[in-house]
Order: C-alpha cells, then structure tokens, then sequence
C-alpha cells in the first residue's frame, strides 16, 4: 500500500508468498527542493536596480505564504541577514496559484519600488506595494531569485549650510579638484556611471552626446564646465544646466556611502542619506516644473526635485517636453522656474 498523498515515506502490507520468491520495484522518490530568495536593500536613487553605493538593509521581517503541491498551506517567516538578503530553501513545489511574499516595510525607510524576480531565469510573478505575489514554483527544483524590495531614505531637515555649493565653485580650482579626488582619483568612473544611472534623460544612454556612463571624473568636470560657460538665452537662462549638474554633484559628495568623506575637506558636511535627502520648498509659482499639483506639498527632497526635472528632460535637453530639440517658449518658462529653484537650493546649503 502507498500513500502519496502526504509525506508518508512508507510503503507498507508488502505480503511475501511462501518460497523463493523476488520483491522488486519498490521505488522511494524525492524531488530537489526549491527556494525563493530575495534582498531588501536602499535604493537611494529610486530606479529599482541595485547600484554602486547602495546599502543591504538587515533584519527586515519576510512572509512566504501561499499552498503547496500536495495542497498544505505553506506560511513562513523570516528576517533578512546582514547583506540584507532572505532566502526561503528546502520549499516543495507551489500549487497552480503560486507563492506570495510579502515585506513588512521597515521603520526608518520610505517605501520605494519593488524589482520583480525569476524563476529558473524568467521573469515571474505579479508586484504591488510590498508583496510579490503568483510566484509559481510547479516543478522541484524551482530557483526563485531576485525578489528585491527596494526602501528610499526618510526625507529630512530643510537644506542647511555645508551641503551644497555655488555654481562658481564648481568651476574653481576647488570644485574641479573635489569631483577628480572622487573615489580614487581622476579616472575613476563610478561618479558618471551614478549620474548615467539616476538621471537618464540628462545624463544617460538617451541623453546623447551628454552620456556620461563610463566617464572618468576628469571627463566629468571638464562637462561641468562646459555647461558653466554657456551664455546664450536662447534656451532661457544660459546657466540652469550648471545649477542643475552642481546639485547633482552636491547630492552624490555628500552622500558617504556613494562618495566617502572625500568633500569633508572642501567644506561639505557629509552624511550616509546626504544633502539628496534634505528637503526644499520649490514654491507654489514653480510646481508645474516639477510636475507637482495644486494640491500636492511644494516641499521635496532634493534627490526628488532633480528626478522630476529629469523626467522632464528629453536627449539631454531639459524641459525639452515634446522632444522637439528646440525650446518652445513654454518650455522656456519651465527652464526659468528650474533655474530659481537649483539656484536657490545651491544658495541655501553654500559651503561659504
Ligand atoms: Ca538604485
Ligand atoms: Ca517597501
Ligand atoms: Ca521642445
């Protein structure tokens, strides 16, 4: 008699007849377990991919739920580990609805975006707010990975002194040396890889000629410089792209896990969030540039003014909304009300 229905690991009532006689076949299968893992992790720049700089999040409480193969009602627990990872192993197959789990979102983080994983390489699975749900593992052996719950710095005080610097500096002796002593000299290249990656529009792959992916910090400041200069109000004020890349700059040096403590020598006050999680009131005349409504708060985080202007920027022409290349005079309003608020910003956190 076999009972297959449950872990029974029995095979009983073998009744041998009298004499010689030979019993065969009789055959215990097991399955390779499957698992599902994940990581929980700071995703300060709010794209959902794990970037240079990026920080594990430990001991984040996890919830598998769902219903087994074999119809048992599956529930575990666990916390995330130092690296911020959790990985539920020895799992049997799911039933047809799959796995779901879930994040209890931990105290001290906003939430930020949850990044889909695969199963045996394919994406599976369906993501809302803090829970993966369908995750089907139907055969033994499933290798569920990548299930990734990203958490965003709390926005803190209101920009102070130390946290960000005049356009000038920037292009001074001291700004220049500060952006080629980032993460280990001039040729380094994790700051314009950072840029690339946060900002796309304005400096990443659909940005153009100003892709900075793969640029040394040496390249970086010579285009810093380049946007200094610029002097023609065809596109309304000819400096807004240097007060832009300076807040930028300003967010990643004083940002310790992206840029060390290098800035502390050029007068930054360095932090782990850094001045990209200190708010600004952008004002209620300039909250069509940053895509906010008449009923939203015109109090963001520095890191959020500069992804919604980053939103609004196409080939690497900020608020060139309709792609044309060219700046409407709409446009050119939009770029007027960036620039009094990136100018104000870099004024309020001066180093001095
Ligand atoms: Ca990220
Ligand atoms: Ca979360
Ligand atoms: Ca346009």
């Amino acid at each position: 008699m076999v009972n297959n229905t449950q872990d029974s690991d029995v095979i009983s009532g073998i009744v041998l007849p009298a004499g010689t006689v030979q019993a065969t076949g009789y055959n215990f299968a097991e399955i390779p377990p499957s698992r599902l893992q994940g990581l929980v992790w700071e995703d300060f720049n709010d794209d959902g991919a794990v970037d240079f700089g990026e920080q594990a999040i430990a001991g984040v409480t996890i919830h598998l739920t769902g219903t087994d193969d074999r119809g048992q009602s599956v529930n575990l627990t666990m916390t995330t580990d130092d690296q911020g990872i959790f990985e539920f192993a020895n799992l049997r197959p799911s039933d047809a609805n799959g796995y779901t789990v879930s994040e209890d979102q931990p105290s001290g983080f906003a939430d930020g975006k949850e990044s889909l994983g695969t199963v045996n390489g394919v994406l599976t699975g369906a993501v809302i707010d803090h829970v993966f749900s369908n995750i089907s593992l139907l055969l033994p052996g499933g290798d569920g990975v990548n299930y990734n719950f990203g958490e965003r710095p709390l926005a803190g005080a209101a920009v102070h002194a130390a946290q960000t610097a005049t356009i000038g500096f920037w292009q001074n002796k001291n700004g220049q040396d500060l952006i080629k002593a980032l993460n280990g000299g001039p040729s380094a290249t994790q700051l314009g890889n950072w840029l690339a990656a946060t900002f796309p529009n304005l400096y990443g792959v659909p940005a153009g000629a100003n892709n900075l992916a793969g640029k040394t910090n040496a390249q970086v400041a010579a285009f810093y410089t380049s946007l200094f200069k610029r002097t023609s109000s065809t596109n309304g004020p000819p400096k807004v792209d240097a007060q832009v890349l300076a807040v930028a700059l300003a967010v990643y040096v004083t940002n310790q896990d992206l840029a060390g403590t290098t800035a502390v020598a050029y007068g930054f006050q360095v932090t782990a969030d850094g001045v990209g999680a200190a708010t600004f009131d952008v004002g209620s005349d300039n909250r069509v540039a940053f895509g906010l409504s008449s009923s939203d708060s015109t109090v963001m985080t520095v890191l959020d003014i500069l992804l919604a202007a980053d939103a609004r920027a196409r080939n690497g022409l900020l608020y060139d909304l309709d792609g044309s290349g060219t700046i409407s005079s709409y446009e050119k309003l939009l770029r007027t009300m960036a620039n009094n608020v990136f100018t104000a910003i870099n004024k309020q956190g001066d180093i001095r």
